[in-house]
């Protein structure tokens, strides 16, 4: 009995050693192929990468080539056209639908990508000086017209317009006022004021009274894109961070209405939609051909003050972009999202930079 049962336990054990050999050949077979799988997820997300950064370098050229052709013309202007357009400008139809791509191996995909003017857009980090001072008020109780612009796109996006003061403390460098590190402190995971120029337009979220409704509004008109997406707000950028040499300016061959709307009072709907017939007829060459249309052909009449703004802020060519491009490889995709900054030559420098 006792033999029997030593015999019952070493074939247990034996049994037991097989089943353990057999699952650990199982499970070494499961980890080669899992193996193999890795290598061939990790080469293809490689590959997508590859592609996707080439697409930049492709919205990099069509930037550079744009500036080129503007100079062999002696001009400097940026808008929007159609494909059709005989001044057709390539970069604002860069498309999302994706090109097909071959690697060197014989490996296939797609790419595509977007490329947006963030010179279209309201800065604002305008709304603070060269010297790191909140723009209040100019020359007695009047406000400076910078604040008053952004003041208006709050109105027009149907927003308290009070809550631009909150992002004024928020990005000058004092901290005196009601939206300052004292605030922010006492809440419940309190942070300090920022004091500084803003990076990203997803900022606006730790900004006193902007909850996410308010957000939404600001940046896409209520979507969920905006969140998802901050770069493509079409409406409100950051870019440049710090005022560049020539002031910080709007392209108005390339600005949304909304945006047009806020340059000034006078700048109704029906003016607005002047302004975007008159550009897809022919874009403003000079800032002060633009000045002119309003005050002369639209009949504005617009004051001294009104002009001297308008000759501040008005541009007509853009030298900052966002692009998004998107490789796709076997199923396997990359995103890469970049912020461009051209310079008078038409080269570009990366700003931002982020993959997906
Ligand atoms: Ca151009
Ligand atoms: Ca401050």
């Amino acid at each position: 009995m006792k033999k029997k049962g030593q015999r019952a336990f070493a074939l247990v054990i034996v049994t037991g050693i097989i089943t353990f050999l057999g699952a650990l050949i199982a499970f070494n077979s499961i980890d080669i192929n899992l193996g193999r799988t890795w290598v061939e997820t990790i080469k293809m997300q490689r590959k997508a990468y590859y592609m996707a950064l080439a697409g930049v370098e492709a919205a990099r050229a069509l930037l550079k080539n744009d500036s080129d052709e503007d100079r062999e013309q002696g001009r400097r202007v940026d808008f929007i056209t159609s494909e059709l357009d005989p001044n057709e400008e390539v970069w604002s139809h860069a498309s999302e639908i994706p090109i097909p791509m071959e690697s060197s191996d014989g490996i296939r995909g797609t790419v595509g990508g977007v490329i947006v003017d963030e010179t279209s857009k309201i800065n604002l980090n305008m709304l603070v000086g060269g010297d790191g001072r909140g723009l209040r008020f100019s020359g007695g109780m009047r406000e400076h017209p910078r604040v008053a612009l952004v003041k208006r796109f709050f109105e027009i996006m149907g927003i308290e317009p009070r809550i631009v003061d909150n992002i004024i403390d928020w990005i000058d460098e004092d901290s005196e006022g009601i939206a300052e590190s004292d605030y922010y402190l006492f809440l419940e995971h309190g942070y300090e004021a920022k004091n500084a120029p803003m990076d990203t337009i997803t900022e606006l979220l730790l900004i006193k009274d902007i909850d996410d409704t308010t957000f939404l509004k600001l940046t896409a008109g209520g979507t969920q894109e905006a969140r998802n997406d901050p770069m493509y707000s079409p409406y409100l950028t950051v870019y440049p961070r710090i005022q560049p040499v020539g002031g910080y300016t709007i392209n108005v061959n390339t600005a949304p209405a909304e945006v047009l709307m806020s340059l000034l009072e006078g700048i109704d709907e029906e003016v607005a939609q002047d302004i975007i017939n008159r550009r897809q007829e022919e874009p403003f060459m000079r800032p002060g051909e633009f000045i002119r249309y309003l005050d002369e052909d639209l009949g504005l009449n617009l004051t001294r003050q009104d002009k001297s703004f308008l000759s501040e802020i008005v541009g007509v060519h853009s030298n900052y972009f966002s692009a998004k491009v998107s490789a796709l490889v076997e199923g396997y995709s990359c995103t890469i999202r970049v912020v461009l900054e051209r310079d008078a030559q038409g080269d570009s420098t990366i700003l931002y930079w982020r993959v997906e």
